[in-house]
């Protein structure tokens, strides 16, 4: 075992030749992207999966973000509070679409924006909020509905990681005016490459039309300015196999989740996020906070893991406002729960197929 590699997670697939029988009629039809039937098929059935009432599919989460802001049409260089302790995806939607990102610290209990700083960093510029499910902990959406309701802000939440998390029995695509989720390998449903926003105004579903479609609405008509961010059959049909199977693998993370809890809990200074009960969860990750008190630094951890062959990850280190590209460009806004977090947060294996002997193995190493 200590010679086979450990990564940090592992993609679902559904059975080689269901996927094989899947695709047959694509050879029939020639039939491979521009909203076909398998791309309307998803659509639907991803709208009661989610229980959400209009739903739009993406070629992948980083765009599903992009096309999401720009649906709602800010004002070039308006301000959008949002957090550092993300993948760099959600800085860079923001920024690719001209606005400022003004980066609020989090919570320590689940690594979610801290509802309670938003309001003083709120400006007149500002024109919305991007809070971020991380690893499908849920935000306060209750609070941040408030804070956008009294300042007549837009909330656009980053649900990458949230795919299939319920709040209070509703769905997590339900929140806001706007949810974006990634169906990327790594994620718990897959489309190989994939995303999608889901909303409740139609008005939304054209802009978003128009915006994945390079406008096109005729032969001859181009409405509007537009990209090109299609989800293709070949990915929806992934995504219609996928699905299938989607509560199996939910069952077993479930299992696995509560494993680890138990083995890890006997070490010292590893600690975990809270758990609220009000949550659903989707197990998208297992992250856990390796403290002071533990008998090496977060960083020494992750070395000694490797060298035994298994592949943690840093999700997220560095904080985003610290990368290269956004360093000393934003307002310098106090991150001091965002910074510890990431710099005491590790992600390790986490998947439906990982081995409980796996688990031991891993938590074996730790305990040493
Ligand atoms: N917002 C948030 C909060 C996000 O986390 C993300 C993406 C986005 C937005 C944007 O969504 P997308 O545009 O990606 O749909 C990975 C993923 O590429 C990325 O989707 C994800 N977040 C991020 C947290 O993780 P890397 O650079 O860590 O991936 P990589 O290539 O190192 O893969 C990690 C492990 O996954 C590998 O060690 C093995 C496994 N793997 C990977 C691939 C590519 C597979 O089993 N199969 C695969 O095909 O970014």
């Amino acid at each position: 075992m200590a010679n086979e590699k450990i990564l940090v997670t592992q993609s679902s697939m559904p059975p080689y030749e269901e996927y094989i029988e899947a695709i047959k009629p694509l050879w029939e039809s020639h039939w491979l992207t521009n909203m076909g039937t398998y791309h309307k098929e998803l659509e639907e059935e991803l709208k009661q999966y989610l229980g959400v009432p209009e739903l739009s599919l993406m070629v992948n989460g980083h765009m599903a973000l992009e096309m999401a802001i720009q649906a709602f049409d800010f004002p070039e260089d308006s301000e959008v509070i949002t957090t550092p302790f993300t993948f760099v995806s959600t800085t860079h939607a923001i920024v690719r679409n001209r606005l400022k990102p003004v980066f609020c610290d989090v919570k320590m209990s689940d690594g979610t924006i801290d509802e309670t700083k938003i309001e003083d960093l709120i400006t007149e510029k500002t024109v919305a909020i991007v809070p971020v499910h991380v690893y499908g902990n849920v935000c306060n959406v209750e609070a941040i509905q408030e804070i956008a309701d009294k300042y007549n802000l837009k909330v656009i939440y980053d649900a990458a990681h949230a795919f299939g998390v319920k709040y209070k029995g509703v769905g997590i695509g339900n929140y806001g005016d706007a949810s974006v989720f990634s169906f990327h390998a790594t994620k718990v449903f897959n489309t190989i490459e994939g995303g999608a926003v889901a909303f409740s105004d139609h008005k939304i579903y054209e802009k978003l039309y128009n915006l994945k479609n390079s406008g096109i609405r005729g032969e001859e008509l181009v409405v509007a300015v537009g990209a090109n961010a299609k989800m293709n059959e070949f990915a929806a049909i992934m995504g219609l196999c996928n699905l299938k199977y989607l509560n199996h693998a939910m069952e077993e993370r479930k299992m696995k989740d509560a494993y680890y809890r138990e083995k890890l809990r006997q070490i010292q200074g590893i600690q975990f996020f809270e758990d609220d009960l009000e949550i659903e969860k989707n197990h998208a990750y297992f992250p856990i906070i390796v403290s002071d008190d533990y008998s090496m630094t977060r960083d020494e951890l992750y070395d000694r893991l490797k060298e035994n062959n298994v592949f943690s990850r840093k999700y997220f280190y560095p904080l985003t406002s610290d990368q290269a590209c956004f360093r000393n460009k934003y307002k310098k806004c106090e991150l001091n729960n965002a910074r510890w977090l990431s710099k005491h947060i590790l992600v390790l294996p986490f998947y439906e197929k990982l081995e409980m002997e796996n688990i031991d193995h891993i938590v074996g190493i730790m305990k040493d």
